[in-house]
């Protein structure tokens, strides 16, 4: 049986997300960031020297990093939500299942991170908003083209962009000036699978 060690208000919960879509049988660990610091407490150190979220652990193994796990989990389900058919479709799988954490996310994080430093910070943020604005501009061009990242159908892809497109909404400016991203997050906000997710994974402030 599969362990989620979930972290509230964090990238685990793509993880149950995802296990929802692919009926996959596992059990939730929970933990609880620190109100002040945002940190995670340490046990989750003890569970994976990163001390972050997601982590699960299944068969005897610890595995880290919500890319490797979506894509652990898409094998262990025998491919279903993974790469596309046409080869074009999953060329943008791929793209997108490595861009939503190696690209879109770090900007999104030095905003989080510059909106709590005085003074510096502010002038700093001028510089990243526009940087966050190239991304999600590119973002709702792929989605005005087609309704899910990687085509016609929902991928694991859709999973990986769920969280920095629900932390670009909550704090870097994605607003109705994005249509196709916004309806996309609405479609994706709605279903069955998402919303079970949710109920596992208690309070979510994205959702
Ligand atoms: N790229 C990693 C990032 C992991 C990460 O930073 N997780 C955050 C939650 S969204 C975390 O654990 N933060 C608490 C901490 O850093 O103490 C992944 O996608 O798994």
């Amino acid at each position: 049986m599969i362990t989620v060690h979930h972290l509230n208000n964090s990238r685990s919960q793509r993880v149950l997300w995802l296990l929802e879509e692919l009926g996959l049988p596992y059990t939730v660990k929970r933990y609880e960031r620190d109100a002040r610091t945002m940190f995670a407490p340490a046990e989750l150190r003890a569970v994976h020297p990163l001390g972050k979220s997601p982590v699960i652990e299944d068969e005897g193994r610890v595995l880290a990093e919500s890319g490797a796990i979506v894509e652990y989990l898409v094998d262990k389900a025998g491919g279903r939500l993974g790469a596309p058919a046409d080869g074009d479709d999953a060329l943008r799988y791929r793209m997108f299942l490595h861009y939503a954490e190696g690209s879109l996310m770090p900007p999104l994080l030095l905003k989080l991170v510059l909106s709590r430093v005085p003074i510096m910070g502010k002038i700093a943020l001028k510089r990243i908003q526009p940087m966050i604005d190239v991304h999600l501009d590119f973002v709702e061009r792929e989605l005005a083209a087609r309704p899910w990242f990687a085509g016609a159908e929902m991928t694991a892809a859709d999973v990986m962009m769920s969280f920095p497109i629900e932390a670009a909404r909550a704090r870097a400016g994605l607003d109705a000036t994005r249509p196709h991203t916004l309806a996309w997050l609405d479609k994706v906000q709605a279903l069955p699978a998402y919303r079970r997710a949710i109920e596992v994974g208690g309070p979510y402030a994205y959702d």
